[in-house]
């Protein structure tokens, strides 16, 4: 697919959704308001040495206290969709047993703002901020906590199933699995393979049991979301077309196999690829799965959601040792490319959306796609009260006309989700890595709309990219 030219005019598909997202833990802060339990994110950014300069989500931008401007902003924005997550345990402190009412509560008013405001809510159910109760007996390892979120999932569903329509079960379980069990970068800080593999068919199994509940009970659309990650080689950074070598194609299908497929075939096609459970099995076996598993784990689902920030660009290389988040990919190099890269150092490269969106839609073809997030990093410049951040507009800007390629070749996308709303925690990284289209003040919690804000507002109003775009929009617009 050959990707627009800078400048031209895009339309995207009526109807197409267009929005923002965050994570509770990234942005509520108020840690210990509404009986409110401790999470694993607590406890592990409370370890020294965890987070950059010890950074906590303690009081992040306070949204728990602000939600209610943070959706006027939101509406000022043009936005039809705002997906958060729902922190467990503000609801289920320990994790299991009754809800807390005012951790329903808050969420309850939170979608009845964004009603009012004519923003759709989307709701994620689980990103990352796992009780401690729930960890302290072995956490995403033990296949009870499974059950415990499909309850989760029931207490939710209950209070706000009546207003909202989409529902996200897990948000990247290779993330949670791998950066939190196999490797420790994440909370719950473990590093272990075979933890890993453990977690990770656990996390698929509360989707699968989540997805049930949700369907049970008469949800509109359920998503699944995952990090996708295009795995190419280096010489396909640049030219998409390039046919790799036999030894080239197999590091690549080996690790498309672990980072994608390990969650894309069990949720929609109900059986772990084979490369997979090869290396389960050197790595600790495959006892954690047991007979139906894999029926419950492949419900039907209506979206699938897409993170999208980098490709993984791979080659063959024998001797090389394995990367500790592949298990398994002894003899594979991971390389750098010449592509110019985000303040978190990853490679921009739009064409891997319009690649994955593509692929997803040839190999997936009964679910819709979701670009559930896609954003970038940078060291914005602030001026006064403008926010000048070109080199994420044209971040966006490349995406989008990747996203619309891949629609023109047939892709399913219903629309497309931003990360993130506002500069927020960005996990190991603190508050040192600003992901927003807003700017957040960390001192006075002051939110300043960013230029590709206004930008992206714009886009919104036109429902694509519009060349005779007016003069850029003034702040004082938006205030
Ligand atoms: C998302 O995860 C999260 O859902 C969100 O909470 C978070 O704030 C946001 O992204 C930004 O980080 O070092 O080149 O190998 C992102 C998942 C997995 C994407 C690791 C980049 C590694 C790139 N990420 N991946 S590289």
């Amino acid at each position: 697919t050959t990707i627009s030219a800078k400048g031209e005019t895009l339309a995207f598909p009526q109807d197409f959704v267009w929005g923002a997202a965050t994570a509770a833990y990234q942005i509520e802060g108020a840690a210990r308001d509404g009986g409110r339990g401790p999470s694993i994110w607590d406890t592990f950014s409370h370890t020294p040495g965890r987070i950059a300069d010890g950074h906590t989500g303690d009081v992040a931008c306070d949204h728990y206290h602000r939600y209610a401007d943070d959706v006027r902003m939101m509406a000022e924005l043009g936005l039809g969709a705002y997906r958060f997550s729902v922190a467990w345990p503000r609801i289920q402190p320990s994790g299991a047993g009754p809800a807390v009412a005012d951790g329903l509560d808050f969420y309850d008013r939170l979608v009845d703002e964004l009603l009012a405001a004519d923003i759709s809510p989307y709701v994620t159910l689980y990103h990352w901020d796992l009780p401690q109760a729930l960890e302290d007996r072995g956490g995403w390892t033990n296949r009870d906590t499974a059950y415990r979120f499909a309850d989760f999932t029931r207490i939710v569903h209950d209070r706000l199933g009546d207003r909202v329509g989409t529902w996200m079960t897990i948000n990247e379980p290779w993330v949670s699995s791998v950066l939190g069990y196999g490797i420790g970068i994440h909370a719950p800080g473990r590093a272990s393979a075979a933890e890993a593999f453990r977690a990770a068919h656990h996390l698929l199994l509360a989707h699968g049991l989540s997805a049930q509940v949700l369907r049970d009970a008469g949800a509109r659309e359920i998503a699944l979301t995952l990090n996708l990650t295009p795995v190419m080689t280096p010489g396909q950074v640049s030219d998409p077309d390039l046919v790799p070598s036999a030894e080239d194609s197999e590091a690549v299908n080996r690790i498309d196999c672990l980072i994608n497929r390990q969650f894309l075939d069990p949720a929609l096609r109900g059986k772990y690829p084979d490369p997979v459970l090869a290396i389960m099995e050197r790595m600790g076996g495959v006892d954690h799965i047991r007979d139906g598993d894999l029926e419950t784990i492949n419900q039907p689902i209506d979206l699938l959601g897409i993170n999208y920030y980098t490709p993984c660009v791979v080659r063959s290389e024998p001797g090389e040792p394995a990367n500790a988040a592949y298990p398994g990919s002894e003899d594979i190099l991971f390389s750098g490319t010449h592509a110019p890269t985000t303040a978190m150092g990853w490679a921009i490269v739009p064409t891997g959306l319009s690649q994955l969106l593509t692929r997803l839609s040839r190999d997936y073809p009964e679910v819709g796609l979701l670009v559930t997030e896609n954003g970038a990093a940078f060291n914005d410049v602030v001026a006064g009260d403008r926010v000048h951040d070109a080199d994420r507009t044209a971040f966006f800007e490349g995406h989008l006309r990747a996203a619309h390629a891949a629609i023109e070749a047939g892709a399913d996308l219903r629309g497309f989700l931003v990360w993130s709303l506002m500069d927020n925690f960005e996990w190991a990284e603190g508050y040192n890595k600003r992901f927003g289209i807003v700017h957040v003040d960390f001192e006075t919690q002051q939110r300043l709309p960013k230029d590709s804000a206004l930008w992206y507002r714009e886009v919104i109003r036109h429902n694509g990219l519009h060349r005779e775009r007016a003069r850029r929009p003034t702040l004082e617009a938006v205030a």
